[in-house]
């Protein structure tokens, strides 16, 4: 035993760990933590005498034990909301009405450009904090509504300063080729020339770059454009991945897949070959049945031709101004279930294992297991499903990051007492 070793006893493990069936089940588990690692996850009858002997013990009297929940797919950092055209759009304004009263993406660029660093962070705190809330330790953000070098760099750092903020880790994705603001409308190759290209090498220099990303789509950049970003990527030696096949085919997946990105996203149009390819690549595919839900998508991703050619599906939020004002990933594993047709264990190994592979993130987090990071979840539940079942309401009994629990913080506030 070490100084400080803690054991979180008297549960029920969800450890997703690869080898012990769907969800890695263990009953009457215990977890033993040493700084910020997990150093045992098993049976407690098996818990090693030397790591028992002086650990502080935690009691959680049967409750159910998760790895931390993994939002691996966020445009998180915005300003200002999308609610007035939101409300246009049930009254039946199209598009073009909406784009005219200064809506759609338009309107959330002009927001983030007007805000400061400062402001971006206030407005995305609350939503980082509703996402915690309900256990996320690990949170992916994407740049993409600043659009000049600035406003992009200005996001990521905002991103970056919120896991200064909170006991969460946050990982930055730059999505300079996400859309054409108005002053290069019609010039995509200069937009990448003149600010894509420029503002990830900037931003890669400031240490402000995990991966990068890009939207694939008639509406937004065609497969050659986003290969340029790509190319640009990989000489960076910067992991990709891909907004691909939302709103129709345009091959995003195999293309995806064919630079060994670590997720193409959305793919509700991937066909058979792009889901092979993302098979043989590694490739995941994360679906974000929020975006689907709200804007009424009727295309579902092909979910068996997945399972079929093993292609492994992770699940997120797609926190967005636009398409998904959504910041429960309890919600979208209920939604990928019900909307999707996902099991119970694919939901929960999508906002975790999977998820974590989604990031680049698996030899560090998603599952229990030794070794890892002490990143955990106590829910009040009887049975795991419940984390899928349930609609708005939040069994989460405590998170712990990096071996901290939220309780302790919580009691430590506490006992300062004024100081709140
Ligand atoms: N996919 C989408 O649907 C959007 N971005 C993306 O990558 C829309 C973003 C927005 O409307 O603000
Ligand atoms: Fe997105």
């Amino acid at each position: 035993m070490a100084d400080g070793d803690r054991i979180w006893r008297n549960a029920h493990l969800v450890t997703l760990s690869p080898g012990l069936g769907d969800l890695g089940l263990v009953g009457d588990g215990a977890i033993a933590v040493r700084g910020e690692r997990l150093i045992y996850v098993g049976p407690e009858a098996g818990l090693p005498g030397e790591i028992a002997a002086g650990a502080e013990s935690i009691d959680c009297g049967g409750r159910w034990i998760t790895p931390g929940l993994i939002d691996c797919h966020t445009h998180l950092v915005f300003a200002g909301n999308r609610a007035r055209e939101f409300e246009m759009r049930l009254a039946g304004a199209t598009y073009e009405e909406i784009a005219r009263a200064g809506g759609g993406i338009v309107s959330s660029v002009r927001q983030v450009r007007e805000a400061s660093e400062e402001v971006l962070v206030a407005e995305s705190l609350p939503r980082l904090d509703a996402l915690m809330a309900e256990g996320v330790t690990t949170v992916e953000i994407k740049s993409g509504y600043g659009l000049t070098v600035a406003d992009e760099m200005k996001m990521l750092r905002a991103a970056r300063r919120l896991s200064a903020h909170r006991a969460v880790r946050v990982t930055t994705t730059y999505l300079g080729a996400h859309a054409t603001p108005a002053e290069y409308r019609g010039r995509n190759g200069d937009f990448i020339d003149n600010i894509v290209l420029p503002g990830l090498e900037a931003a890669h220099a400031a240490g402000l770059v995990d991966a990068v990303d890009g939207f694939c789509e008639g509406i937004a950049f065609s497969p050659e454009e986003i290969r340029r970003v790509f190319d640009r990527a990989q000489a960076l030696r910067l992991p990709v991945k891909l907004h691909a096949d939302q709103l129709s085919d345009l091959g995003g997946a195999a293309l995806a897949a064919s630079c060994g990105a670590l997720s193409a996203d959305h793919v509700e149009y991937t066909n058979e070959a792009g889901a092979v390819a993302m098979a043989k690549s590694g490739t995941i595919a994360v679906l974000l049945p929020g975006a689907f839900y709200f804007i009424r998508e009727t295309r579902k991703p092909p979910v068996d031709l997945f399972r079929k050619h093993g292609t492994a599906m992770a699940l997120a939020t797609d926190c967005n101004p636009g398409t998904s004002p959504l910041t429960s990933l309890l919600l979208t594993m209920n939604m990928g279930a019900t909307l999707f047709g996902l099991t119970v264990a694919e939901c929960l190994a999508g906002v975790t294992r999977e998820a974590a592979r989604a990031l680049g993130l698996s030899g560090e987090i998603g599952t229990l297991e030794a070794g890892k990071r002490a990143d955990f979840c106590l829910w009040s539940i009887r049975e795991p499903a419940e984390l899928v079942y349930r609609m708005g309401f939040n069994p989460l009994f405590d998170r712990i990051h990096g071996g901290i629990a939220d309780s302790a913080c919580a009691r430590h506030t506490a006992q300062r007492g004024d100081i709140r």
